[in-house]
């Protein structure tokens, strides 16, 4: 039986990494999850697996390098896949230091631990597309180059230098996946998938009772990613961890769409159409009606939502991920939309 040590258990990746190994894939695996201390834990996430018993959380921090050589010492695991972070961009310049102690030293921790302790353990990093930032061109590939925008994206553009170096150095099974953006039903609120699909699902129960409601607010509606879906992406990230001969590739679905677009989708399949209207030169006045008799604002634009710095445009090319893995997404931008939305509506059927 193989031991993996998966790193960010109670986040999104994390969870779907456990689900898969444990209730989805057929592999013979103990997982252990890593979790930091916390006064009250949301366990919302670990629900699907947490009772299997072939999974066991433990405790430890990225910050700390005492606690991840312990686990490594004890665990001696076959794999350590670390998608613990402060992944929310959105945050990272209000706490720079701490996202680059998190991001950055925290994947030079993990990889000392493994270095000291279990040197044939298999390590993966989180990378992102946030690393291409200001783009050169798109879609993006592995050859762009890194020119991050955020504290977050810096951080993760420094994990994929120091994973190259000791993979180099130490003949370490050491890679760097770059994940475009992926999402689904663990996904964290503030993240502005989730935050729309909640929103929808509060406006949606609000029209069924025949109530007001507050409109959704955004920042930058301009703004493109390439979106999938979470649980497509881990099983991308463990074929790459199944190579002869370890190298980074790319996940990402090839596709790019506005926020606009999603927020349009959303609506339109909680079965409220609408428009987006725009006073040319004036941005802050954007706003998404539905076209209910009094055209109500369901969508409306607060700039305490802008970043210092925006990526205007993500998109992703891993067709050698799907050439040379045989990695192939099964949820398209559509299934995903709609995968939250219904989720969203039944979860939050109460709350209007
Ligand atoms: P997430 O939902 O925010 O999960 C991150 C997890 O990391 C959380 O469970 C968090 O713990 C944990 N964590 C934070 N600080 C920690 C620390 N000091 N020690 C140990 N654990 C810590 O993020 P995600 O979407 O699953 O992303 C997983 C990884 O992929 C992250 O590295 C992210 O940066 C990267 N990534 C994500 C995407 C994406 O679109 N989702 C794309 C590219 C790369 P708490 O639960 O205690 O807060
Ligand atoms: O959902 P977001 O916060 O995700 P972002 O910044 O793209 O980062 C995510 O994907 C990265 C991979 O590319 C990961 F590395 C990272 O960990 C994270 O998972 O924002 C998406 C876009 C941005 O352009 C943002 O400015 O949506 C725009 N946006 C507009 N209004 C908003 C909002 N984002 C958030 N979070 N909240 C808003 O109200």
């Amino acid at each position: 039986m193989k031991k993996v040590l998966v790193t960010g258990i109670l986040g999104q990746d994390g969870a779907s990494m456990a689900n898969y190994l444990l209730n989805k894939s057929n592999e013979d695996v103990r997982v252990y999850g890593m979790m930091r201390r916390l006064s009250t834990p949301n366990y919302v996430n670990t629900e699907d697996f947490s009772a299997n018993k072939n999974f066991e959380f433990v405790c430890g921090d990225l910050s700390d390098e005492v606690s991840l050589n312990n686990l490594v010492r004890d665990i001696q695991p076959d794999y350590f896949i670390n998608f613990g972070a402060n992944s929310f961009v959105g945050c990272s310049w209000d706490m720079p230091v701490q996202v680059f102690d998190v991001n950055s030293l925290g994947v030079v921790r993990c990889l000392e631990a493994i270095r000291k302790h279990a040197p044939k353990c298999k390590f993966y990093s989180a990378g992102s597309s946030e690393e291409m930032g200001d783009v050169d061109y798109s879609p993006q590939d592995l050859k762009h180059p890194l020119k991050p925008r955020s504290p977050y994206a810096a951080s993760k553009a420094a994990a994929r230098h120091i994973v190259k170096v000791y993979r180099e150095s130490y003949d370490m099974y050491a890679i760097h996946g770059v994940l475009f953006n992926h999402e689904g039903i663990r996904r964290g609120e503030e993240f502005v998938t989730r935050k729309i699909t909640k929103g929808v699902a509060r406006i949606h129960n609000a029209l069924k009772n025949d109530k007001e409601f507050d409109p959704i607010e955004l920042g930058n509606v301009n703004a493109f990613r390439d979106w999938s879906d979470s649980d497509d992406f881990v099983v991308g990230v463990w074929l790459m961890l199944h190579q002869e001969t370890p190298k980074d590739y790319i996940l990402s679905s090839n596709e790019t769409h506005s926020i606009k677009e999603f927020v349009t989708k959303a609506f339109h399949h909680a079965g409220m159409a609408g428009n987006w209207t725009e006073i040319e030169g004036d941005e802050l006045r954007t706003k998404f009606f539905l076209n209910l008799e009094d055209y109500r604002v369901a969508v409306q634009i607060n700039p305490k939502y802008y970043r210092p710095a925006e990526v205007a445009k993500l998109w992703g090319d891993s067709s050698p991920a799907r050439e040379e893995l045989g990695w192939k997404p099964k949820t398209s931008f559509d299934g995903l939309v709609k995968k939250m939305v219904d989720w969203d509506i039944e979860k939050f059927k109460h709350t209007t």
